[in-house]
């Protein structure tokens, strides 16, 4: 029946309540804060449109409903140009030891302080609402929140970039998201676009063997690394300055997924990473990064072939550690993904006393190019008054009004000097204050790229011949499959004619993979690449194993007449390993255990496939095991598990599902099998290697 009105409550049943900021609520007598509009009125109707009559029409006096919708029709901002989709948290930074020999940044002058941040990963190519695993290079910027300012580093997950020049970013951007005509693909670089671009660029190799590794599709973003990627100045309270680059390392280790089980992730679990990142966080299982430098001075930069202002560059860490000098923990997350995550705004040119600019063209591009992004997306000059992006140190200048005005100069003074004296007069500079780096800049104007920046084959070959023999795989798995979905033949073949200029095998087998008749020429490189680059481990993800299931998520699919004790054994090895367990069942009612004990699972069968979890159970009863074979996601779940390279434990009831989903009855060392407390134990510790590697028949 319509509503007509309600009955007439008055003033006096409101009370005002403070809330934790200060703000006052007005709250009713069942407790709930009063329904306002954004005037602060109180509103007694939120149903039904004021009409005339009990059937309309509706009437223009209704200035809730008109405030109302008003808003929402306004409700969305522009998202990004790249890095539309991504998740953030807060945390903090925590210095490990005084820098003052390197620089005079504030945050690192002292051990043990702790400076708040505000993280934000990301992906590049996807419009906000894409999905998660795609194949693309992930953002990882942090804003510092120091006692003398903002400092954001924004960097990525990959230590190098496609173009050595900020004037060819909209070209690369545009090329890899979808085709103007069609709209399509979403998050993807698997089209004629995007290579044909790539094969055009020929500085875009090396992080085009970065983008085809393992790399590009991370596990989640606790296991991933994160590079400033251009060379960065520190500078000390002398002024003296030293070369630097920025290495964050995740605590946990490096992990990525297969792409099988990214595609399939993509379709179980668009949010996956998020997701992780949220319920990491929620569980009180903080993530953390070691930020590391690599320091240099100019004699040593001159030791290299390659110019360090080159961002398709990058010093392998075995000529030059990377020296841990405190740790970042994400240990919040925001209120609000809009307010926090959303709104907030990375700018390179956010930097502090202490840390400077290099002459890396890419880097001076991106100064220009922030700030413009920023008044775009967040619609006036003051985007810096939001609570995400304003400092958490005291600030004073003259700049006042615009849209959205929250701090405007007290008093008098709104100029500079004055002679109001300091009560009124308003802020002065100071000679501690940031000081660019007395560079001297010579040559004359041009348009012009530098002969030190032309080797664009050395340290792609570098990384490619540094990966572990499965990482390769991966690599030419990668290229066969984003080029088999390029329909110009053209390019497909000009790809492979840099190649050529990598890796030879490489080149071929990628040719094979494309049903190439004939191999091309090599491109012709500006400079002959080097043969002679020692391979690196720390390139590698898998050389550089964590050996511990702590983090990771073991997915346990159950039945009716499941044994109790094992799962609890199961939960017992995963508890003590820092990992989590996830129960998964034929209906999410869960099961019936052996002694009649009701289980609860996470997952319905459907909803929680093997792809979402890093290793797997399979604890059937002799009934259930029978149930499970008919069912088709079960033997899913264990044919994506095995072509995955995960462990797999399984009760001998379950072996029939193991049979049924195809797997051999000679099954490899990856499958355990188990009965009783120690198997499980036994079974997770196995599992601290992540993947059964050996298995020959993976996806
Ligand atoms: Fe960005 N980039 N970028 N970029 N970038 C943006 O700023 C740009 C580059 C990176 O989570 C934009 O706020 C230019 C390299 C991250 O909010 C925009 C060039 C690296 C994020 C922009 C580059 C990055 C951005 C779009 C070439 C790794 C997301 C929205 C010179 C070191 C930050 C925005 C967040 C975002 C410009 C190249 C990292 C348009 C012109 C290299 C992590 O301003």
């Amino acid at each position: 029946m319509a509503k007509t009105s309600k009955s007439a409550a008055t003033n006096a049943d409101l009370q005002v309540r403070r809330g934790n900021g200060g703000e006052t609520h007005q709250v009713a007598e069942d407790g709930y804060d009063v329904l306002t509009t954004q005037q602060g009125m109180p509103v007694s109707d939120d149903q039904n449109t004021l009409k005339q009559g009990a059937r309309g029409p509706a009437l223009i006096e209704d200035t809730h409903f008109r405030e109302k919708i008003f808003h929402f029709d306004h409700e969305r901002i522009p998202e990004r140009v790249v890095h539309a989709r991504g998740y953030g948290a807060h945390g903090y930074f925590e210095t490990y030891e005084p820098l003052t020999e390197l620089t005079r940044a504030d945050l690192f002058q002292r051990a043990g302080e702790k400076t708040p941040v505000f993280v934000r990963f990301s992906t590049v190519a996807g419009n906000k609402g894409s999905f998660d695993l795609a194949r693309d290079v992930r953002g990882f910027a942090v804003k510092f929140y120091t006692q003398e300012g903002n400092w954001d580093l924004v960097g990525n997950n990959i230590p190098v970039f496609f173009i050595q020049d900020a004037i060819k970013f909209p070209d690369i951007i545009h090329s890899v998201k979808d085709e103007p005509d069609r709209g399509f693909p979403q998050a993807q670089s698997a089209h004629d676009n995007f290579w044909d671009f790539i094969s055009l660029t020929p500085e875009s190799m090396h992080m085009i063997m970065w983008t085809m590794s393992d790399r590009a599709i991370p596990r989640s973003f606790r296991f991933m690394q994160g590079f400033g990627v251009h060379t960065f100045r520190l500078v000390n309270a002398e002024g003296k300055s030293s070369f630097v680059k920025f290495i964050w390392k995740p605590k946990l280790g490096m992990q990525s997924v297969v792409w099988n089980e990214a595609v399939k992730i993509n379709g179980a679990d668009p949010d996956f990473h998020r997701r992780d990142l949220w319920n990491s966080i929620q569980m009180g299982d903080f993530p953390e990064w070691e930020l590391c430098l690599q320091t240099f001075d100019q004699a040593f930069a001159d030791s290299f072939d390659f110019d360090v202002l080159d961002p398709t560059k990058l010093i392998p860490e075995e000529l030059l550690p990377a020296i841990p000098v405190g740790r970042l923990v994400l240990d919040r997350m925001p209120e609000n993904f809009f307010a926090e995550t959303e709104q907030v705004a990375f700018m390179t040119q956010n930097i502090v006393p202490g840390i400077d600019f290099s002459n890396d063209p890419l880097l001076q591009g991106r100064n220009f190019s922030y700030l413009d992004t920023q008044l775009k997306r967040l619609g006036g000059p003051n985007f810096t008054h939001l609570p995400i992006n304003a400092p958490k140190c005291p600030f004073h200048n003259f700049q006042q009004d615009g849209h959205m005005a929250f701090h405007n100069p007290r008093g008098r003074a709104n100029y500079e000097p004055n002679s109001w004296g300091p009560e009124i007069g308003g802020p002065r500079e100071t000679e501690a204050g940031f000081r660019s780096i007395a560079d001297e800049p010579e040559g004359p104007k041009q348009r012009i790229r530098p002969e030190s920046f032309a080797d664009h084959y050395s340290q792609a070959r570098q990384f490619y011949r540094s990966q572990h023999l499965i990482e390769q795989r991966h690599i030419a798995d990668a290229l066969v499959f984003e080029l088999s979905k390029v329909e110009t033949p053209a390019i497909r073949v000009r790809v492979v004619s840099h190649l050529l200029n990598v890796d030879a095998d490489l080149a071929q087998t990628v040719a094979d993979g494309l049903g190439l008749r004939t191999l091309p020429k090599a491109a012709s490189p500006m400079v002959q690449p080097r043969d002679d680059l020692p391979t690196s481990d720390a390139l590698s993800i898998l050389k550089n194993p964590p050996g511990t299931f702590k983090g990771r998520k073991l997915g346990v699919l159950v039945t009716d007449g499941v044994d109790a004790a094992l799962i609890d054994a199961l939960k017992q090895a995963v508890d003590a390993a820092g990992a989590v367990m996830e129960l998964i069942a034929p209906a999410v009612g869960g099961v019936e255990a052996s002694d009649g004990t009701l289980i609860a699972a996470h997952h319905k069968i459907d909803g929680g496939p093997s792809v979402v979890f890093d290793a797997v159970a399979i604890l059937a009863g002799e009934e259930g095991a029978l149930g499970l074979l008919k069912l088709p996601p079960a033997r899913d779940f264990v044919a994506d598990a095995c072509a995955h390279y995960k462990f797999v434990a399984f009760t001998e009831p379950a072996k029939k599902l193991l049979a049924k989903a195809g797997l051999p009855d000679d099954l490899d060392d990856g499958f355990v099998s188990l009965a009783t407390a120690d198997d499980a134990k036994a079974f997770i510790a196995a599992c601290g290697a992540l993947r059964f590697w050996d298995r020959p028949d993976g996806a």
